[in-house]
């Protein structure tokens, strides 16, 4: 018995300090590193931010999309309708990259519902520019400028839709 203790709690510990490095990795308490991991989303704000029931503002990683609220831009009130079918009143999972929160102390993440990454989405779909503010992102920046480039190829909601161009 103790021989076998001996051996395990090393192991543990190795495992425990990799997953503190591992950045979003949650917590059995569904914490992130620098905020929840999971959250309902009560009411989406706009396009690119939400907030959750547990009273944070969440703002989309890599994404911008068109104002629909202070003033009104070409496809902000479609980005905001898109954003709502797809997450309102869901259940999300959130991961964060380098710097936890933007100058407004929204929370800066990566909003899933199940697989589906929602900020990737929103750039498929034409709904919304990359913003790429480093260092977060550096390790994505490619994967959402192809699938803007894509989204604009393919004539996607506001490559259509605005002239000029909100993303240029
Ligand atoms: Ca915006």
């Amino acid at each position: 018995m103790s021989m076998r203790f001996s051996f395990s709690l090393p192991l543990m510990l190795a495992l425990l300090s990799c997953q503190d490095e591992g950045g979003d990795a949650g917590d059995a308490a569904g914490e992130g590193r620098c905020g929840p991991s999971e959250g309902v989303v009560a009411q989406v704000v706009d396009g690119d931010t939400i907030d959750l029931e547990s009273g944070e503002r969440v703002r989309y990683l890599m994404i911008d999309t068109p104002e629909s609220t202070t003033e009104v831009e070409c496809w902000g009130p479609e980005a905001k309708q898109a954003n709502t079918e797809l997450v309102e009143g869901q259940s999300v999972s959130l991961a964060y990259d380098v710097e936890c929160e933007d100058d407004y102390g929204r929370l800066l993440a990566y909003v899933s519902r199940g697989e589906t990454v929602i900020n990737e989405v929103m750039v498929e779909r034409g709904h919304a520019c990359v913003l790429h503010i480093p260092p977060n992102g550096d390790a994505m920046v490619e994967t959402y400028e192809s699938l803007a480039y894509a989204a604009e190829m393919l004539d996607k909601g506001l490559w259509a839709a605005c002239d000029p161009n909100p993303c240029q």
